[in-house]
């Protein structure tokens, strides 16, 4: 863990594969991700044939405490599973009163976000974006170039946890489909609300 202030290039650690500035290396595989996207059918019969790397990420690793800020990199790979693009598990921070940025670096996608009250939006995003995830906002990031990596820089606090529960049990509201050659934003026909407490 680095202790002492550092700096990093963006520009040229963008690298997977290099040795890079990071801490941790995580790779999420479509068998990863059953149960993520809406055409089941289309999930089994790809992962029937390959079981390709749909998302990394690349963390510097701090202290996951508040006053601390964790960050890192995002790389979601180009495909579709059926007709819905590549993309993030998606999730709420556990503690919900924390907030997220991304800098979009690589790429083209879409940053899609919903919070427990209904509403929702889809960021559309290129390389030199930055953008903010409210505090309560669950987020997803959705690889809309069929070609090439989606890679955003993220930050946010160190005490904000994951909660992926949510989203598993739940989907997002929104799905993103690749129609008639450009994509849309459609109403997930699965989506259920969340159990409540208890
Ligand atoms: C963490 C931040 C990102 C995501 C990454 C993968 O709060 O939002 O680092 O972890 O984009 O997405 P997910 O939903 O699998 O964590
Ligand atoms: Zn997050």
């Amino acid at each position: 863990m680095k202790d002492h202030p550092f700096s990093l290039d963006l520009g040229s650690d963008l690298s997977v594969t290099g040795s890079g500035p990071y801490d941790s290396h995580l790779v999420r595989k479509l068998s990863d991700l059953r149960g993520y996207f809406a055409d089941r059918q289309a999930f089994e019969e790809l992962l029937h044939r390959e079981d390709p790397v749909i998302y990394e990420v690349l963390e510097i690793r701090r202290p996951e405490v508040s006053g601390e800020l964790l960050s890192g990199l995002s790389i979601v790979h180009p495909g579709r599973v059926g007709d819905e693009y590549n993309m993030t598990k998606g999730h709420f921070h556990s503690v919900r009163e924390t907030a997220e940025i991304y800098y979009v670096l690589k790429g083209h996608g879409l940053l899609l976000m919903e919070n427990e009250a209904g509403e929702w939006a889809a960021e559309e995003v290129v390389p030199g974006r930055i953008v903010y995830v409210p505090p309560c906002w669950a987020h997803r990031s959705v690889n809309l170039a069929l070609g090439e990596d989606l890679i955003t820089f993220f930050v946010y606090p160190g005490h904000a946890g994951h909660d992926y529960g949510s989203i598993a049990s739940s989907g997002f509201r929104k799905l993103v489909l690749h129609v008639d050659g450009g994509y849309k934003v459609v109403d997930n026909p699965a989506w259920k609300p969340p159990a409540g407490p208890g």
